[in-house]
């Protein structure tokens, strides 16, 4: 086994300790703190359930000790597929507490997804829930044991069948291991990726408590807040920007969302007087509309969060208004750096920028195609280095080469420039990646599939405008001799088992990728070259 490490160099490391970022916490240790300070506190409601913080670290307990009598070894890596359920957090606890990896997919993630997570992460273990949003989990749990032999056990939460049900899972605390390194890796994040498949993101208790203790600061996060996890669990936005485990830190109230829809989340909010939560763009958009006649629901709601997709201004301008709380801009990312707006910045600041770093530790550069950077309010790639921003992915050297600069900045492939006053603007993406809803799709992963129908000759995938979503995938797909029906095409991508917002939005055949000039172009051109075309033909549809 491969073990996950995040090779932070001493000299840095040894300066987010004398800064006081890095202060040696590890998550038992944090749960096992506010059990101890404040047990009756309830730390999480899901529906009528609402557990005190003793009774969530003594969950969490019980499932360490369950996880170790099922031969599970402290440093192995367990892949967790739970939906927005109290379980969530007692299951990563308990994994943390018998020193267990837990590597988060994400609900929607199916077959071909989880196969990959799972081997790549040589997951010794399969944690999911046994029905969630719709999905039953246990095919895809009976699958994944015959196409990942290092996947040993799968626990259910909830009806098991064959498998072992979390309740089921027990055994004697006294085996468990004492507090973990807190410069070891705690768990692994999945990157939305750009190129093929997702990557693993290891980060460490040290590097990733403090961002979440670093959020709460900036975003004004106390024992009295309450906050509503909206978006997946799994998601580094809502469990640490500054999300659930701020709040827990903190020793707030999370409130489990089923949907993050108004019709589910509004009656959350008023029940629990909810102070903060986070949403993606075209999420704060539904709830603007919503808002307009159950504004009453909201009056406890402070702060809303926004980010994992740009907002555009004018509906940024509108979320105050409707929904009576103050917007916080986030543009962040799994493998660490985050930016907030603050809530003395001026307006135009909150409205049109997505915000600078946490820390006054995180370096981030703007530079050109060569690396050199740019002029103040040029726009470049942006890089960026710093206390909780991962040096590498697990087990890929090759992603690591092109993701890394020589001298330790992460290459975010995003394109940025800096407003007056030293606020980031993205602009866009350097790579072909579309964010649909701030849920990240690989132009090429998806081309890749589709390349696998028996019909398909070749295919490129690229972003395109979309009022709703942002973006949404357009797939360009030349035929060979019989052409392929797009409904067919989509049926094809989800029996191969990838998740649903992967699937194009839009399937256009076309005869050939008309190469302008000579030799090959390269993907990224052709894509680019297919976009504009897209572009130009919906400005002037008669041509
Ligand atoms: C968040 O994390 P990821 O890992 O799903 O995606 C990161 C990427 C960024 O590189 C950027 O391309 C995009 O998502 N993004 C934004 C954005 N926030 C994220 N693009 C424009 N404006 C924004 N405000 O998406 C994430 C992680 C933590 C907090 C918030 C979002």
């Amino acid at each position: 086994m491969i073990p996950a490490v995040q090779p932070f160099p001493e000299a840095f490391a040894q300066r987010y300790r004398e800064a006081g970022y890095w202060r040696g916490e590890t998550f038992p240790a944090l749960l096992r703190r506010q059990a101890e300070a404040r047990g009756e506190a309830i730390a999480v409601v899901d529906g009528e359930r609402r557990w005190s913080y003793r009774e969530l670290a003594r969950r969490a307990e019980a499932h360490a000790a369950g996880f170790a009598a099922l031969g599970l070894r402290p440093g192995e890596r367990v892949l967790v597929q739970l939906g927005n359920v109290a379980e969530f957090l007692s299951v990563v606890f308990g994994l943390f507490r018998a020193g267990l990896v837990p590597v988060f997919a994400l609900p929607a993630h199916r077959h071909a997804e989880i196969v990959h997570l799972a081997r790549r992460a040589e997951a010794a273990a399969y944690i999911a829930s046994d029905f969630y949003g719709g999905f039953d989990y246990r095919p895809l749990a009976r699958q994944l044991r015959s196409a990942a032999p290092t996947v040993r056990e799968v626990v259910i939460v909830g009806e098991a069948e064959e498998f072992l049900a979390l309740e089921a899972c027990v055994g004697e605390p006294d085996g468990l291991p004492g507090d973990p390194d807190p410069a070891s890796v705690a768990f692994m994040q999945i990157s939305g990726g750009s190129t093929g498949l997702p990557k693993l993101i290891p980060r460490t208790h040290d590097d990733y408590i403090y961002s979440f203790r670093g959020s709460n600061a900036i975003c004004g996060v106390t024992a009295a807040s309450v906050y509503l996890v909206a978006l997946p669990a799994a998601h580094n936005f809502p469990m640490s920007s500054p999300g659930y485990m701020g709040t827990l830190h903190a020793g707030g109230r999370v409130v489990m969302a089923p949907a993050p829809s108004p019709e589910t989340a509004f009656p959350l909010i008023a029940r629990e007087g909810v102070t903060i939560t986070g949403l993606v763009p075209p999420l704060a958009l539904l709830w603007i509309d919503a808002a307009a006649t159950r504004r009453d629901a909201l009056a406890s709601l402070e702060v809303l969060l926004v980010g994992g997709a740009k907002l555009i201004p004018e509906v940024a301008r509108r979320i105050g208004p409707a929904l009576g709380c103050r917007l916080q801009q986030v543009f962040g990312m799994a493998e660490g750096l985050v930016n907030y707006t603050r809530h003395d910045d001026p307006e135009a600041v909150i409205l049109t920028t997505q915000g600078r770093p946490i820390s006054p530790h995180d370096e981030v550069l703007i530079v050109d195609d060569a690396d050199r950077p740019v002029a103040a309010g040029t726009p470049g790639h942006l890089l960026a280095r710093g206390p909780y921003t991962i040096r590498a992915y697990h087990n890929d050297p090759e992603a690591n080469r092109r993701a890394f600069t020589a001298d330790g900045f992460y290459r975010t492939g995003d394109i940025v420039r800096l407003a007056a006053g030293g606020s980031i603007e993205v602009l866009g993406r350097a790579n072909d990646q579309i964010n649909r809803a701030g849920e990240k799709v690989s132009a090429e992963e998806v081309e890749n599939h589709l390349l696998a129908h028996p019909d398909v000759f070749d295919a490129a995938v690229v972003s395109v405008p979309d009022d709703r979503l942002g973006e949404r995938s357009c797939a360009f797909v030349i035929a060979r001799e019989r052409e392929p029906k797009p409904a067919a095409l989509r049926r094809f991508l989800r029996e191969r088992g990838i998740a649903f917002f992967k699937i194009p939005d839009e399937i256009v055949l076309v005869p050939a990728f008309e190469t302008t000039g000579v030799g090959k172009v390269s993907r990224k051109a052709l894509r680019a070259r297919l976009r504009q075309d897209y572009l130009a033909r919906q400005k002037d549809p008669v041509t």
